[in-house]
């Protein structure tokens, strides 16, 4: 039998969860009870359910993923849950613990991930509690953690547990006089069925395989050394007959082979070229914990992720999920291009705008009010979990060109001809300094506030564009009510052209500044992004000086 031992801490500054979870790096979350603090405060933001709780635990398998997965065990132990799902190894995708939250209808369950930000012992690791609707923790819920996080003074382990996550099985424990059960599952089972239930698979499998066609639609799916990886082979390999030419970088490593876990242009270039070099018809990368996904189609077409649930609003019929729950809202964060609102528009379906981040959409969909919703960050996912789902998205894309035989290129351009194109670019700048930003976005503000900013004319490149409305987004839950503010500034322009500027809250040093900028054209659609919005892009400069106070003048990355 093994027992509670309480070790008196002490507060650490800073454990405030940003837009998903608390990310830092590693070393960081090395100093002496810095983590076990925080696992503390999650347990104890829930103190009123954890006794005798099951919680999901899993991540992205990055650097320190199997230590913090062995302290939550001896920390869960100590405050009495009662059973611990843990993915093999500690591995669990995002949208996976999602799954797996709603499925075996758990209190809920933490991801341990830093999602797109690179690993190893120098670079970041996160951690992230997730609630019983399999969804990322509200601001409630993380402002109350926070708080209990600077007042925390002792924590309760059982640092007698010895369990391996290794093998798949079941271990029980005695602690004084209560049961405590760690069940290691397969990381990718349940996730695997459920996909094969939302989706056509004997159909995307024609499709791979050549189908009526006999050509084989050949894809290349990149799970860029993070968790993705176990679940691409089971579901590409062992269910959709894909070869391993048509995967690459299917091995979670710790620090992602030293790579940036971010499927965008920059980060995923090696995938853009070996499309654009190779024989392929579709290619598909994720993100670190498996929530992203970026599309392209041959010769490395890209989809923008705005245009891409634009698309997938509008297909939706082809897959049997939806088929079965029918089509209820759409949903975009505030900056992602609105391109999805016009299929919105067509269809009469609602339509929602939310701050940046998963956790907005969540009420949306457990009120039964929203199908489908993304993020140009490459986020896309539907109410199946309440993640975005990299996988899915990829499935989604396969499905559709199933149905349709289309090329992805031929369905843009159809789609583009239908409801004309939003073309969208965002410029970030990674980790500048905090202070010079803060004053920048103070600045900004203050200036877009002032009597003659709205009606003021800006001009570049020979266009003029004349501000409509100038904000700082803020954002009513239609569900619970509960409000978010100052949720980036937001330049809109009389021909609907957006200018949008916000801090991130997900780096783990200093200040990223990331602009958007999104554009419509009803009937002009086959230009460049970063042609037809370079005027755009050069008031935005201008108007917020950001080359000034940043100190920089090209941003770290395009997408
Ligand atoms: C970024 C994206 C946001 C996304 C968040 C988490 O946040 O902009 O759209 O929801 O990352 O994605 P921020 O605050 O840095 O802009 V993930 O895949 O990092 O969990
Ligand atoms: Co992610």
């Amino acid at each position: 039998m093994a027992s509670v031992v309480t070790v008196s801490t002490k507060p650490y500054e800073g454990q405030k969860p940003g837009t998903s979870g608390l990310r830092k790096k590693v070393k960081v979350f090395l100093q002496e009870n810095y983590t076990e603090n925080f696992i503390q405060s999650i347990l104890d933001a829930n103190k009123d359910s954890i006794v005798g709780s099951t919680l999901v635990v899993g991540g992205d398998g990055r650097y320190l993923v199997k230590e913090v997965v062995d302290k939550i065990i001896k920390i869960a132990a100590g405050n009495g849950v009662a059973k611990l799902l843990v993915g093999q190894n500690g591995i669990l995708s995002t949208p996976a613990v999602s799954h797996l939250i709603r499925k075996y209808k758990t209190l809920g369950g933490i991801v341990l991930t830093a999602s797109h930000n690179p690993g190893g012992i120098n670079n970041d690791f996160g951690i992230k509690f997730n609630c019983s609707n399999g969804g990322p923790a509200p601001d409630n819920t993380t402002n109350e953690i926070y708080k209990l996080s600077t007042a925390i003074s002792e924590y309760k382990i059982v640092p007698d547990i010895q369990c391996s996550v290794e093998k798949i099985g079941v271990q029980k424990f005695k602690v004084g006089d209560r049961d405590f059960v760690v069940e290691v599952i397969d990381s990718v089972k349940d996730y695997v069925d459920y996909m094969k239930e939302i989706f056509d698979f004997p159909k995307i499998k024609s499709l791979l395989q050549g189908g009526e066609k006999n050509k084989p639609f050949n894809v290349l799916i990149d799970s860029m050394n993070g968790v993705t990886g176990p679940y691409v082979k089971a579901i590409f390999i062992d269910e959709l007959g894909a070869s391993e030419e048509n995967v690459r970088r299917i091995v979670p490593l710790e620090d992602f082979g030293g790579a940036h876990p971010d499927p965008n242009l920059t980060y995923a270039a090696d995938l853009v070229n070996a499309v654009k070099n190779g024989d392929y018809d579709f290619g598909a990368a994720f993100d670190g914990d498996g929530d992203r996904n970026m599309i392209i189609g041959r010769d490395a077409f890209f989809v923008t992720p705005s245009d891409s649930l634009a698309v997938l609003a509008n297909h939706l019929q082809h897959i049997p999920y939806f088929q079965k729950t029918g089509v209820k809202g759409f949903a975009r964060s505030m900056p992602t291009a609105a391109a999805v609102d016009r299929v919105a528009a067509a269809a009469g379906k609602e339509m929602f705008q939310v701050p940046t981040g998963w956790k907005y959409f969540g009420n949306l969909m457990d009120a039964g009010r929203l199908s489908l919703c993304g993020e140009e960050s490459f986020g896309t996912g539907s109410d199946h979990v309440r993640e975005k789902d990299g996988l899915w998205a990829a499935l989604a894309w396969l499905s559709v060109l199933a149905a349709t035989q289309l090329s992805v290129q031929e369905i843009l351009s159809q789609h583009w001809k239908q409801f004309g194109r939003n073309y969208f670019t965002r410029y970030d700048y990674e980790e500048c300094p905090s202070d010079p930003c803060n004053e920048m976005m103070q600045e900004l503000e203050k200036k877009m506030g002032s009597s003659g900013f709205v009606g003021s004319s800006h001009s570049s490149g020979g266009k003029t564009y004349v501000v409509a409305v100038a904000d700082n987004f803020s954002y009513i839950d239609p569900v619970d009510q509960s409000v978010a503010m100052k949720q980036g500034l937001r330049i809109v322009f009389e021909d609907g052209s957006r200018i949008v500027l916000r801090l991130s809250g997900t780096g783990s040093s200093g200040a990223t500044v990331r602009l958007y900028i999104d554009s419509y054209e009803a009937s002009d659609v086959l230009g460049s992004a970063q042609e037809k919005l370079a005027p755009l892009i050069d008031v935005a400069l201008q108007i917020s000086q950001l080359q000034k106070y940043t100190g920089r003048d090209q941003p770290t990355v395009i997408t």
